[in-house]
């Protein structure tokens, strides 16, 4: 046989090979499509969100801008509780909800750059991140994911709506506080500080790298203070309100707000306050005229929460344009997530 002949026969042996290998993949794949599928969905939206190495500096976007004052955008991220599992939620649908709202920000962002320039975005992220374990009894069973793989799919998620932020936004301020589920062990057994909200934050900073025109302090306090030009507000989880009846915190929101804002709260200066934490869409103004945003979970299908607010909430977060110059928010809205699936 000619060397060449001996060549393309070799060829031939490693082509049949490479098809035998992939039929036989194919025959495996047939026979448990449906699994696999499953399997190949969850792996994807998991991988997907997880940073492969240290991500490079993100270039600084260039815009054309309209001509009107600056407007500054507040993106209240909150109460993903993610790893929760109900009917119609999961990590997964967590994942996919989260992105729709980063993309959502970029693309209104964008809408009101015809008129305004936008060069900056705060970003608020509002604690209960994660649905913890052992927050409750039971909850074992309500969860799709271990601590540790909830922790590491929210430090990933969270580092990259950062990312993604900084394609569009000059500068990206971070303010964060920890919730309630990221608590370990039952209430009282560990110092506050042992949080995974926390812990999920300062691993999302370290995934970020070197990033020069983001702003993320860390923040081990129970509030954090958001000062756009003259707007000055104070961000919760709002788990420090208690006593909600008939379904609605109100009363006791407003009543602990007020106290706050005569004296015995933080002592910076605020006007408008952010929470989630009762899952629910509620505006309501202050005496002295602040106004206190209570920003819906993305988590939705909550039985929990049918029985005991009479209200299984409709999944949403919130954003804000801040107008710096005139200290107030000009326009907000709610990002709607149950088409989100
Ligand atoms: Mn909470």
């Amino acid at each position: 046989m000619a060397l060449e002949d001996e060549i393309n026969q070799d060829e031939l042996i490693e082509g049949l090979k490479r098809q035998v290998v992939s039929l036989q993949r194919d025959a495996r794949r047939k026979h448990d499509s449906q699994l696999e599928l499953v399997a190949a969905v969850r792996e994807a939206a998991y991988d997907a969100a997880v940073l492969v190495g240290k991500p490079k500096p993100v270039l600084k976007p260039v815009r054309s801008m309209g001509k009107q004052k600056p407007l500054v955008p507040l993106l209240h991220l909150t109460d993903w509780q993610t790893g929760k599992k109900t009917i119609s939620y999961d990590s997964d649908v967590a994942v996919r909800r989260v992105r729709h709202v980063i993309n959502t920000t970029r693309e209104l962002a964008d809408l009101m750059r015809h008129v305004h320039p936008i060069n900056e975005i705060v970003v608020a992220f509002g604690g209960d991140m994660m649905e913890g374990l052992g927050v409750f009894p039971g909850q074992v069973y309500e969860v799709d994911a271990t601590a540790y793989q909830q922790l590491l799919t929210v430090a990933h998620l969270e580092a990259e709506c950062i990312l993604s932020l900084l394609e569009d936004f000059q500068k990206v301020t971070v303010k964060s506080v920890p919730g309630n589920h990221g608590r370990i062990g039952r209430k009282g057994d560990m110092p506050k500080e042992d949080n995974l909200d926390l812990i999920a934050y300062e691993l999302a900073r370290a995934y970020l790298g070197e990033q020069k025109r983001l702003d993320w302090q860390e923040n081990l306090q129970w509030h954090d203070h958001i000062v756009i030009g003259n707007y000055k507000a104070l961000l919760i989880h709002g788990d420090e309100v208690k006593g909600g009846s008939a379904g609605t915190p109100v009363p006791p929101l407003q009543r602990k707000i007020t106290q706050w804002a005569a004296g015995g709260g933080p002592p910076e200066e605020w006007d408008d306050v952010y929470l989630g934490h009762w899952h629910q869409n509620v505006v309501t103004t202050l005496p002295g005229g602040g106004m206190v945003r209570m920003t819906p979970s993305s988590e939705s299908g909550s039985i929990y929460a049918s029985q005991t607010m009479g209200a299984a909430g409709v999944p949403a977060q919130r954003l804000m344009f801040i107008h710096p110059g005139k200290g107030r928010v000009i326009s907000e809205q709610l990002i709607w997530l149950e088409d989100v699936t």
